[in-house]
C-alpha cells in the first residue's frame, strides 16, 4: 500500500484527498491514515490540509522497495523488488532464494551489508546506510559461458545512471569496477548456478558508494563516493531507478546476441584504460601493453610490445594501470 500511496502523492499535481485514496486503493480512511503516519515516522514530510488532502513535501534518502517502486511506472523485466535495511550480503540472499528454486526475476536492495563480498572471497565494505547494495537474480536463457558478460553490461548501465543522476563522468576499469578520478566508486560481482548447458540463475551484485564521507583505513587510498566526487548528496532511490532502467535496456540488447556486439562502442568509450599502457596480472602470467578496448565477447584487447594483439578473457586477470589503483 505504501507504494501506491507514494505513487499517488508523487504523481499528483497538488493535493490528493483521503477520499480519492480510499476509492483508488479500496481501503478504509483509517488504513490510509495509519500508512501516512508510518511514512512520516520514516522521515517523509507529508502535508495534510483539511478539505484539500495530502501532499508529499519531502522524501528521506531511502531505497526501500516501496520508495523505488513508487518512482517506476512498471517493474519491466523484474517480478519484484525485495528490501532489507541490513543483511549479510544481497548476493547471498539472492543465491539462497535461487537455490530454493524461486524462478522469479528479483532485485534485492539493502542499505547495510555485514558480509558484503567482492570477487574471490574479497571483502566489500558497506557498513553505513549511505550506499547502495543491489543484486539482480536473473534467469537468462543463454549459454552459461556467456553469463559473465553481464558484468560488462551492468557496468555500462551504471556509468550512464551515474551520469544521469549526478552529472559525474564515471569510467569502467575492466572488467568489474567503476572509477571516478582514479578511485573506485562501484564494484560488480556476478555469480551463477548452472549445469553444462543450462543456467539456473545468474546473480549480479552491484555496490555503489553514494553518500559516504569516509572509508575504513584499508581502502581509503582506493575508494571514493559520489558525494566526495560531486560535493553534493545524491538521491539514492533516483540512482537505483536510473540503474534499473539503463540495465534493462542494455541487458535486453545483450540477450539478443549473448554478447556485447550492440554496445562495444559505448563500453569502450567508458573504458578508463583505452589507449593506455596497462599491466595485466593473471595467476599464471604478467603482460604489458596498450589496451585497445574490448571485443564483443567482453575480452580486453591488448597490443603487446612485439606488435601482436592479445585477447584477455574476462574474469581471468586483474588489470593494473601504470598509475596508482587504476
Ligand atoms: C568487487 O570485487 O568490486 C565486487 C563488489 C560487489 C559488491 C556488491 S554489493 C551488492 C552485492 N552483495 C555482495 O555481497 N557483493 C555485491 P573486487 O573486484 O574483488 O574488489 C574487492 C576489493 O575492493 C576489496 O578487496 C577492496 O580492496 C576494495 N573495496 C572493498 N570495499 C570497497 C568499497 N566500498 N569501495 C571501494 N573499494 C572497496
Amino acid at each position: 500500500m505504501k507504494t501506491q500511496i507514494l505513487k499517488m502523492l508523487r504523481t499528483c499535481e497538488s493535493y490528493v484527498s483521503g477520499q480519492e485514496m480510499c476509492e483508488e486503493l479500496g481501503v478504509s480512511r483509517t488504513a490510509i491514515w495509519k500508512c501516512m503516519n508510518q511514512l512520516k515516522e520514516e522521515g517523509y514530510t507529508i502535508e495534510a490540509i483539511s478539505n484539500k488532502g495530502y501532499c508529499l513535501k519531502e522524501t528521506p534518502d531511502t531505497i526501500t522497495d516501496y520508495e523505488v517502486k513508487s518512482r517506476l511506472s512498471n517493474l519491466g523485466m523484474l517480478d519484484e523488488l525485495v528490501y532489507d535495511q541490513e543483511i549479510d550480503s544481497t548476493n547471498n540472499k539472492a543465491k539462497q532464494i535461487g537455490n530454493e528454486g524461486d524462478a522469479r526475476q528479483l532485485l534485492f536492495l539493502a542499505d547495510v551489508q555485514t558480509e558484503g563480498r567482492g570477487r574471490r572471497g574479497r571483502n566489500w565494505s558497506n557498513p553505513k546506510a549511505t550506499n547502495i547494495a543491489m543484486t539482480y537474480k536473473l534467469h537468462p536463457n543463454i549459454q552459461p559461458q556467456n553469463a559473465s558478460r553481464i558484468t560488462l553490461v551492468a557496468a555500462i548501465a551504471i556509468v550512464e545512471a551515474i551520469k544521469e543522476v549526478t552529472g559525474l563522468e564515471a569510467k569502467i576499469k575492466w572488467p568489474n569496477d567503476i572509477i571516478i578520478d582514479r578511485h573506485k566508486v562501484c564494484g560488480i560481482l556476478t555469480e551463477m548456478s548452472s549445469e553444462s548447458d543450462f543456467i539456473h540463475y545468474v546473480v549480479v551484485g552491484i555496490g555503489i558508494n553514494v553518500n559516504g564521507e569516509e572509508f575504513p583505513e584499508e581502502i581509503k587510498h582506493i575508494a571514493t563516493s559520489l558525494y566526495l566526487q560531486g560535493k553534493k548528496k545524491v538521491d539514492r532511490a533516483a540512482l537505483v531507478v536510473a540503474v534499473i532502467k539503463a540495465f534493462e535496456t542494455y541487458y535486453k540488447l545483450f540477450l539478443k546476441t549473448e554478447d556485447l556486439s550492440n554496445m562495444t562502442s559505448q563500453y569502450n568509450s567508458y573504458l578508463v584504460h583505452n589507449g593506455h599502457q596497462v599491466k595485466i596480472i593473471s595467476s599464471t602470467d604478467t603482460l604489458e601493453g596498450v589496451a585497445e578496448g574490448i571485443n564483443a565477447k567482453g575480452g580486453l584487447l591488448v597490443r603487446l610490445d612485439d606488435g601482436t594483439q592479445k585477447e584477455v578473457i574476462s574474469g581471468e586477470v586483474s588489470v593494473r594501470g601504470i598509475y596508482g589503483y587504476v
